[in-house]
């Protein structure tokens, strides 16, 4: 039988999005390795039967164009994020394959923080780090990857231990992590290398679609052009100089072990089991009981800037997330530090949270005039609008919402300080809608202001506004 030898279906036959005359060629310059990888990467998702399901996240770097070429889901993520971003897409969509493509300024420069905790995590994700050991977008400055000596635009004079530090191994700094599953580092140094890279590539995607966690493949790859060097020159660099900095090998494989889902519990340095549950047992004075949830919260609070609107979505997230519920506070500023507008939305909900940003909410809170105008009509039918009277003219439609109107401001001048007119709304959300009990708000309040004059003022506030809607009836 003939064996054909072709492009990857999960690699586009012709790069539609590049501009004319260029349809049929990548990017990369001649010898690069970013190319070699793609080409790997695209053909293990497809003999893997994994297309449909694939979703590749591009970096910033010059591999930002990914979805010039690969014929899957495609994100790109701004610097050094790809692993945050790869996170959220897994855990909203279980059942993609993701991947999270990253150079070495973008996974372990600017995006370290991320790298190393998706991997404390044990995120269920497949990373591909390009180590050229130099950052090849911008015309070549030193990377966190540069060895000692070498020369790049920012250290003509070659990269110093007492300037700059040694160069970072993220391998080694991974393998020390509980969580991850499989990492490696390989290189495209000589065929035997590419074919070690190639079984890499798919193995982190096995252990991904068998749901066994976190994998993470270093690639030691030429970047003839940053390094100033011919291919050749290149590929003889990089098994010559670059290996001894960054040796080959498997730093750890848990894959047999795991199991499917409970990825983040397979490698045991305590008795995770037992720790919890002391964990859990520990009663400190400050925990509190879950409370039940009748109904999903979908809130957006507005006002100007300084009305401390942005504080009262803050409170009710936490008074949501001690009762044990899921939470987002997501907030929007206007430009202006102070008389500006401001909103925030917050979600409080039994099951998962698809969108933190609330576009038709169930309770608005506004607390002047341009907010009402703005987001009345935003309300879903029947859902709550709470009003500050005292500041807005306006009043909404009562025949489509639930309506208080309640003079806040004025009520919090008269406990003594404008500022807690957002705590006066608090206690009228809560004594409205029914959502948390009062001694269970206050409670929380005594968790998260420290201040016991501020605390007063605010719990005095709270009931204010509770009692404001009770005689309302
Ligand atoms: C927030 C931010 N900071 C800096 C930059 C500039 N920048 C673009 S790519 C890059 C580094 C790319 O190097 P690397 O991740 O090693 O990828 P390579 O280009 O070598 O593949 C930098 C610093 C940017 N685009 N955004
Ligand atoms: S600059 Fe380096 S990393 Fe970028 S495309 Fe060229 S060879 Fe590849």
């Amino acid at each position: 039988m003939a064996k054909v030898f072709e492009k990857p279906a999960s690699f586009y036959s012709e790069f539609e999005r590049k501009s004319a005359g260029h349809k049929k060629t990548t990017h990369y310059c001649p010898g690069c390795g970013h190319g070699n990888v793609h080409k790997m990467i695209a053909e293990a998702i497809e003999d893997l039967g994994v297309a449909e399901r694939s979703v590749f996240v591009s970096p910033v770097g010059c591999s930002v164009f990914g979805y010039y070429y690969f014929n899957s889901g495609n994100f790109q993520s701004a610097h050094g994020r790809a692993a945050a971003v790869a996170t959220g897409i897994k855990r909203a969509n279980p059942d993609s394959i993701v991947m999270s493509y990253q150079g070495d300024g973008d996974l372990a420069a600017i995006g370290t923080a991320e790298t190393v905790h998706a991997a404390n995590r044990g995120e269920n994700i497949s990373v591909f780090f390009i180590n050229n050991a130099i950052y090849g977008m911008t015309g070549g400055q030193m990377a966190p990857t540069t060895m000692i000596g070498q020369r790049t635009t920012t250290t003509p004079r070659g990269r110093t231990e007492v300037d700059h530090g040694n160069p970072v191994r993220m391998c080694e700094i991974l393998a020390t992590l509980p969580a991850p599953t499989f990492i490696t580092r390989v290189g495209l140094g000589n065929s035997k290398q590419i074919m070690q890279a190639r079984k890499a590539i798919r193995k982190a995607l096995q252990i991904q679609i068998e749901g066994k966690g976190y994998s993470f493949v270093e690639i030691l790859a030429p970047c003839p052009t940053g390094w100033k060097m011919d291919p050749p020159e290149a590929r003889d660099h990089l098994t010559k100089v670059m290996e001894e900095i960054f040796p080959l090998g498997v730093y750890k494989d848990v894959s047999d072990e795991a199991e499917a889902g409970h990825w983040n519990r397979i490698s045991k340095p305590f008795d995770v089991e037992a720790r919890h549950a002391y964990l859990q047992s520990m009663k400190t004075p400050l925990s509190l009981e879950p409370v039940p949830l009748a109904k999903d919260l979908a809130c957006k609070f507005a006002g100007f800037g300084g009305q401390g609107v942005l504080t009262l979505g803050l409170f009710l997230a936490q008074v949501g997330m001690k009762a044990g519920h899921q939470v987002s506070w997501i907030p929007a500023y206007g430009p202006e530090m102070r008389g500006g507008t401001a909103n925030c939305s917050v979600n409080i909900c039994r099951g998962r949270i698809g969108a933190p940003t609330v576009d038709h909410p169930n309770v608005l809170v506004v607390m002047n005039q341009p907010s009402l105008d703005m987001f009345e009509d935003t309300v879903v039918d029947g859902g709550w609008i709470f009003v500050d009277s005292g500041i807005c003219t306006g009043v909404p439609d009562r025949k489509r919402l639930r309506a208080i109107m309640l003079p806040a401001t004025e009520i919090a001048d008269k406990i003594g300080s404008p500022k807690v007119a957002n705590v006066v709304m608090l206690g009228a959300i809560c004594a409205a809608t029914g959502i948390f009990g009062a001694d269970y708000v206050k409670e929380t309040l005594r968790i998260i202001i420290k201040r016991k004059e501020l605390l007063d003022t605010n719990l005095l506030a709270f009931d204010a506004g509770w009692q404001a809607v009770v005689e309302q009836g």
